[in-house]
């Protein structure tokens, strides 16, 4: 009996020696001693752009070790949904949650919930308001995103006649971000004097709904130039509702798009050009970050450098804002190369 109690004793103290182990070391030379679980939280499952974030993620672990990627996502991009997940995570003591969020607003009170719990939390793509997470990545300078959206379509409307924007939710903060910039463009490039935005759509980066949006701004503005759907989804559903309705060259159409859902349109003449960074990149450096925020090699806090393997370094600027790098853009002449990637 005392032999017993002795030996849990002594497993006990093993234990807690690990569990402080992994508060803020790792194993010397390489691996952390106890699994480091990240949870890559994103605004709905089946989306391609997500997918590739969580490939990026699990290369990520890989290189790192002894990590392991929680995927998770509501079925549709709501908040509800989300928060929903948040508080499964802390239930199941996760080490850290990168959040890609359906509102910037409504996640803090479950992400605080999270950290009090000791869980780091980030979000990465789309934003949580400063209270709710440690750091945000955006996977490039917002104003740059915004703008030369507009720019793009303004080069292929001749910077004239009606243009719409058709969006992911209403409550997103990445798309709501740029739509801001998007708006600016157009009031303040004198380029832009002869464009005007008639509607704003949200096709809550559903295919069927956006690609419906899509029909109804057809419907309700037949003098309609362009389009920008600054959301993958919505980007490719609405390039296949203009080649359904024979439309192809009379309403042009740019917008963030994953150059393998895109190829088959842009190659085809239906949108000239769209832009994206590397989603891979993206789950990757998110990973990375999770990971040297849990192992206490970083704060996260403004001024910090994060070492990211193949990315380099990214530093934290002001309000936590941390940028991954540059968009990228994709016309027939170079999308089958990155079709192959993502
Ligand atoms: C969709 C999502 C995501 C956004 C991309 C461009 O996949 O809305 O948040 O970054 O589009």
């Amino acid at each position: 009996m005392k032999r017993k109690s002795l030996l849990l004793l002594v497993l006990l103290i093993a234990g807690f020696g690990s569990l402080f182990a992994s508060g803020g070391q790792e194993a010397k030379g390489g691996a952390p001693a106890k699994k480091i679980r990240i949870a890559i939280l994103v605004k709905s499952l089946g989306n391609g752009f997500f997918e590739a974030v969580r490939d990026g993620a699990q290369e990520a672990a890989k290189e790192l070790g002894n990590v392991e990627i929680i995927y998770q996502g509501p079925s549709s991009a709501t908040a509800e949904g989300q928060i929903e997940i948040i508080n499964n995570l802390i239930a199941l003591k996760v080490d850290a949650i990168a959040i890609s969020a359906n509102d910037q607003d409504a996640l803090v009170p479950a992400a605080k919930k999270a950290m009090e719990a000791g869980i780091k939390v980030i979000s990465f793509d789309s934003g949580i308001a400063e209270a709710g997470r440690i750091l945000h990545l955006a996977p490039s300078d917002t104003e740059l995103i915004g703008r030369s959206q507009v720019r793009l379509l303004g080069e292929m409307i001749g910077w004239k006649g009606e243009i719409a924007i058709l969006s992911a939710t209403a409550q997103a903060t990445n798309q709501n971000a740029w739509i801001e910039y998007m708006k600016k463009e157009l009031a303040e490039n004198p380029k832009c004097k002869e464009m005007k935005l008639v509607s704003v759509v949200y096709g809550d980066d559903s295919s069927d709904k956006s690609y419906r949006e899509a029909l109804g701004l057809f419907k309700s503005y037949p003098n309609l130039k362009g389009i920008i759907a600054p959301t993958t989804v919505g980007v490719a559903a609405t390039a296949k509702a203009i080649q359904d309705q024979g439309l192809t060259g009379k309403i042009q159409l740019t917008g963030l798009g994953l150059p393998s859902e895109m190829r088959a349109y842009v190659e085809g003449g239906v949108s000239k050009a769209i832009a994206l960074w590397n989603p891979i990149d993206l789950g990757y450096t998110s990973t990375y970050i999770c990971y040297n925020l849990v192992t206490g090699k970083n704060t996260g806090k403004e001024g910090d450098t994060i070492s990211a393997g193949r990315m380099g370094t990214i530093k934290v600027g002001p309000k936590g804002q941390a940028i991954m790098g540059e968009p990228f853009t994709f016309t027939k002449d170079n999308i089958a190369k990155f079709a192959a990637m993502f």
